[in-house]
């Protein structure tokens, strides 16, 4: 029988005569001989422009999550760039610059072998580009070489810019930077995953990024999802038990090494330090690279990374060539439409902004040459005072350290206020010195309103999880509450919040989660569904076991009134005339992170059915045990 010839040809693609732009696709060798597949866009005015005698500069993205993810956003196929990429995308081209997507090692087209978050290599050290290892300095290093002397029409100067962990992949290049890098921009990035980057925040586990492991290492396309089984992902991790116990039902007798990794890493070991980003960096003399570090208010991901960064970056910057930029943005929003974040109204389109006056500003200064005239000169720190929806230009960030935070403290009653409890020799009518409630891992308190559903499924509003209304929650016998009276005039917070407990437990170990909450008023006029709303300024989770040490838990004294500090995001916000602060404290924060069983055991991620015990958790507002969230007022 002999076969007829196929209708489908050999190869068929659009015709590229009818595109508005060129392109290359390249495997680029590392030194080590693995190649990484890159995608060179060049729009056609910019190509005009080159022929003209304009050379232009390069900016690169690296990123785990596929070249074509990130250059067909706009999913229908056109001849016409801006069609296919993003908003933000279409603005760089406008602007001028060569856009280069590679995938890391391991991923997607790329050769290789993968490794969730691969740390600097400890072999080459901090700095050293020419070293016997390869990692992401040095992929990054080589492929700068090759784009220099292959792409056509560039202008020798090579920026990178990513969000989350292509921003991680962006920052980490400062450790060893080519000289042709003039600048970075992570925007959201990952920086330290066990302080408060996405996998563990002050050593409590999200156990929700149980799925992103499954996307993420189960294929090198990720074109995996997690088959959970259950629409509402509440029933699901409370059904399975353990964190150990989820994996074990998600991936059956599979296994995910980055998974397995995560179960045994649980504590602040010496690898959680080496990852982290900002402890590398300290490592360095100075910054050499300019740094237009973006942070994110709302960010459901990184929230931890951006802030935490600069303090290391402002530290090594003795060159003025550190930025920051803060925005009331979920996680990578600032590159999106950002009129709003959730329900709530930022009255202009923020993201636009940020991009059009600072980030535009900035690439064009340390990218173009000769730097274009009539630039704006950028402050060191941009930020976004939400509330009074305004922007700064700041000289430095935080505006109130830590240090002259003020303490408002969480007193009888479930009020709130800034007046020092009475001293112990006055005499006061007799007041409870403790507000307590009974903790039940069998009924933990929902992280948002259920059903929760994937993040990865189609319509998921996860990134707008941490704007939801607290109202659902306040009302739950598990979760303490505490208001200030309506406030008479406004109050101003910017910088790092912290809450320092005085708490007791009937169990031996403890989450303690805590809430600084903004009560909009019963009526808002200006958008009348936010009455009563009440909006999470900032929110965190501290594991108990860590109270003395992260590095070594221990089991927490039974009934014992003990101090825990719980270090909490960075805000810039107004508390309006007419609104009240408001402070939920839980011990439950379901399924976004693992249950504390609340009797120690030695790894969590295993803990067993029986282990999961009630408890009666006590807070303290006494003399002398005066819980208090220390808020940095302006
Ligand atoms: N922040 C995202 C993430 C990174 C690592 C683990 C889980 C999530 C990201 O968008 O890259």
């Amino acid at each position: 029988m002999i076969e007829p010839i196929s209708d489908i040809p050999e190869n068929f693609n659009l015709d590229p005569t009818r595109r508005d732009y060129s392109q290359i696709e390249a495997m680029i060798p590392m030194r080590d001989g693995v190649k990484l597949y890159t995608l060179v866009l060049i729009h056609n005015d910019t190509a005009r422009a080159i022929a003209n005698g304009q050379p232009a500069p390069i900016l690169l993205t690296r990123t785990p999550y596929g070249v074509e993810n990130t250059t067909k956003a706009g999913g229908y196929p056109s001849p016409n760039l801006a069609a296919q990429v993003s908003a933000s995308e279409t603005e760089l081209f406008e602007a001028g610059y060569i856009r280069v997507y590679q995938d890391i090692r391991g991923k997607f087209k790329s050769e290789g072998v993968y490794q969730m978050y691969r740390p600097p290599s400890t072999v080459n050290g901090i700095g050293i580009t020419n070293g016997p290892a390869v990692d992401h300095i040095t992929d990054t290093y080589d492929s700068i070489e090759w784009l220099l002397a292959n792409v056509p029409g560039n202008n020798g100067r090579v920026g990178m810019i990513g969000v989350s962990y292509p921003g991680y992949l962006a920052l980490i290049p400062v450790l060893g930077p080519h000289p042709a890098l003039k600048a970075v921009v992570p925007v959201n990035a990952v920086v330290d995953m066990w302080m408060g980057d996405d996998f563990y925040h002050n050593g409590a586990f999200r156990l929700s990024e149980l799925e992103y492991f499954y996307k993420q290492s189960a294929t090198k396309d990720n074109s995996t999802r997690p088959p959970y089984g259950s629409y509402d992902t509440y029933s699901f991790y409370l059904e399975v038990g353990s964190a150990a116990a989820a994996g074990r039902r998600m991936l059956g007798a599979q296994t995910l090494p980055a998974w397995e990794r995560m179960a045994q890493r649980t504590r602040y070991d010496a690898d959680w330090q080496a990852n982290a980003l900002d402890r590398q960096l300290a490592k360095l003399d100075k910054i050499t690279v300019p740094v237009l570090n973006v942070n994110a208010w709302f960010d459901a991901e990184d929230i931890y990374g951006p802030t935490a960064a600069h303090t290391v970056l402002k530290a090594k910057d003795t060159d003025g060539i550190v930025y920051l930029a803060s925005g009331p943005w979920t996680h990578g929003q600032c590159m999106r439409e950002g009129s709003n974040s959730g329900e709530i109204r930022w009255d202009a389109n923020t993201s636009l902004w940020f991009r059009q006056e600072v980030l535009l500003p900035f690439l064009e200064t340390h990218l173009k040459s000769p730097t274009p005239a009539n630039l704006p000169s950028l402050p060191p720190v941009t930020a976004f005072e939400t509330g009074k929806n305004r922007w700064h230009r700041l000289d430095h960030w935080p505006l109130v350290n830590r240090t002259a935070a003020r303490p408002l403290y969480l007193q009888a009653g479930g009020e709130l206020g800034f007046a020092t409890p009475a001293p112990a020799n006055t005499p006061q009518p007799e007041k409870p010195h403790y507000t307590s409630f009974i903790s039940d891992p069998a009924k933990p308190v929902p992280y948002r309103v259920r059903p929760i559903v994937s993040r990865h499924r189609d319509g998921a509003t996860w990134g707008n999880w941490l704007l939801d209304d607290q109202r659902p929650f306040s009302d739950r016998p598990d979760v303490l509450v505490w208001t200030s009276p309506i406030l008479t005039e406004s109050l101003t917070i910017a910088g790092e919040i912290s809450a320092h407990l005085f708490a007791a437990t009937s169990g031996s170990d403890v989450d303690w989660i805590v809430k600084l909450i903004d009560v909009y008023p019963d009526e808002y006029g200006r958008q009348p569904t936010l009455g009563g709303y009440q909006l999470m300024i900032s929110g965190e989770v501290l594991r108990g076991r860590y109270r003395l040490s992260y590095e070594h838990p221990q089991p927490v004294q039974p009934n014992a009134v003990l101090e825990y500090q719980v270090r909490m995001p960075h805000a810039y916000h107004t508390f309006l005339r007419g609104h009240r602060v408001m402070v939920q404290i839980q011990c439950t924060w379901f399924p976004l992170i693992d249950r504390n069983p609340q009797t120690y055991v030695d790894n969590i991620f295993n803990a067993q059915p029986d282990d999961y015990q009630r408890a009666q958790q006590r807070i303290y507002h006494a003399v002398g045990a005066a819980s208090a969230l220390w808020l940095p007022v302006v």
